[in-house]
């Protein structure tokens, strides 16, 4: 697509979340025409009002100047374009079956609007074969078009045909916008050309190199990029609990291993948080679970670690008859004020449930506790009032205020470091 051209190209962007704003944004910054369309009225009139609706580092900025600037609008009801972006949430359900009701609602909506030549795109996070089912799934509502199938070749000039592709999000939270435009991406068509139709548009956003796969290469990849971090993570979290039991510091032993020029352990934690990494594997499992018992191995030793991390809370409560718990950090990784699936709130919940004690939460990237903690009698604090009170400090996240804190302040308590900030 000539640039001018490609400037002039509509894109509708279905779901606008985390991955949807933001890419919607993007593309309206580079002077596309930008759609964004969500089944949610307060988040269609919050962007129409040139405002946002989730947190993320200069979002809000580049959201207003393209809304003010006509390039982004918001639509509770598809319109017609020439690009549409499927983003919307790909969790899982029941025994952790794949949930693909929202792509398949968001795709056979866009299918009503379009027209031969559109471009359709899967950005969500997806088990192997989805972008296949929402070829079927337009080819279903539109007997009218002719749709790509894998392994059968449509002639790119075919005048009624569409093309479908994937292209997963690949941004790490907090750093959405900066990785959105110079992250590698990788795209898998359902056909090769509908590949490089996806790649012609992502090549005006994205300064990192585009590779070109077919589409369930694609969809893996993404899977096999988080399951390969989920699976290292266990790692260092079995590592903390082999450490526990044969009296060896985790945090000093994962420095010294990792001086060897090969070795590149990660960090233990409570747990592991957010929307991805707790998620994506399960895609894996579920559709190959005789094969990918590793990847359910290390899954289940990162879920079960904040009963781990409980338990040596309980052990050292029990050593006071009224224990007062400062617990530092509630967010799911240090430095972002997102508690979605955090590991943090898990694990004082968990402790506001079982009345452990008076419990004093910090989390300075917050004004205010989740209404379930404030309700379980949590107190939000600020660090010094909270240290100075506690008889048991929990280090739950290590966000670089923690680090700062002055460690005099420590002095006498009993200390839990699920982070390696004190060692
Ligand atoms: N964590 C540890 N120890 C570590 C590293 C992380 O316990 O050494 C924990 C974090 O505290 C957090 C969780 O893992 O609770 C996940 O954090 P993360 O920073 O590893 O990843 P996310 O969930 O913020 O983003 C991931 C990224 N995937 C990879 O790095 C392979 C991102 O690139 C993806 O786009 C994102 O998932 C996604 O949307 O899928």
């Amino acid at each position: 697509m000539p640039h001018d051209q490609a400037k002039r190209a509509q894109i509708s962007v279905c779901g606008l979340g985390y991955i949807g704003l933001p890419t919607a944004s993007l593309f309206a910054a580079r002077g596309f025409c930008v759609t964004g369309v969500d089944v949610v009225p307060a988040v269609v009139d919050t962007i129409n009002r040139g405002e946002i609706h989730i947190e993320e580092p200069y979002l809000d900025v580049l959201v207003r100047s393209v809304v003010q600037s006509g390039q982004l609008k918001a639509s509770l009801t598809p319109v017609g374009a020439d690009v549409f972006i499927i983003a919307v949430p790909t969790p899982f359900v029941g025994d952790h079956q794949p949930e693909l009701k929202y792509v398949e609602a968001a795709t056979r909506a866009l299918a009503a609007v379009l027209k031969p030549g559109d471009l359709v795109i899967l950005e969500s996070t997806s088990p192997v074969g989805t972008t296949e089912l929402v070829a079927q799934w337009i080819a279903q509502t539109r007997p009218d078009l002719r749709v790509p199938a894998a392994g059968a070749t449509l002639p790119a000039a075919c005048a009624e045909r569409i093309y479908v592709a994937h292209c997963p999000e690949r941004v790490l939270p907090g750093k959405i916008l900066k990785e959105l435009a110079e992250n590698e991406r990788i795209i898998g068509g359902v056909d090769r050309v509908s590949a490089e139709r996806a790649r012609d548009l992502y090549a005006h956003v994205v300064t990192g190199a585009i590779h070109l796969t077919d589409a369930r290469t694609a969809e893996m990849c993404k899977l096999v990029e988080n399951s390969s971090r989920d699976v290292a993570i266990a790692f260092a979290n079995e590592l903390s609990m082999l450490c526990a039991e044969l009296d060896v510091n985790v945090w000093e032993l994962i420095k010294l291993a990792n001086c060897h020029p090969r070795v590149n352990i990660l960090q233990p934690g409570p747990g592991v948080g957010g929307h991805c990494i707790a998620v994506d594997p399960w895609f894996l499992i579920s559709a190959c679970p005789e094969q990918a018992r590793l990847i359910r191995a290390a899954r289940e030793v990162n879920h079960a670690k904040p009963q781990w991390v409980l338990a040596r809370i309980r052990e050292q409560a029990a050593g006071f008859r009224n224990p007062v718990i400062a617990c530092l950090g509630l967010a799911f990784k240090p430095n972002v004020d997102d508690l979605r699936e955090s590991p943090a709130v898990e694990i004082v919940r968990q402790l506001a449930r079982e009345q452990a004690g008076r419990l004093l939460a910090v989390e300075p990237f917050v004004a205010e506790l989740p209404a379930e903690l404030a309700e379980a009698g949590v107190c939000l604090c600020d660090f010094t009032a909270a240290v100075k009170a506690a008889d048991i400090v929990v280090m739950l996240v290590d966000h670089d205020a923690f680090k700062r804190a002055e460690r005099a302040q420590l002095a006498g308590k009993v200390l839990i470091d699920t982070r390696g900030v004190w060692q």
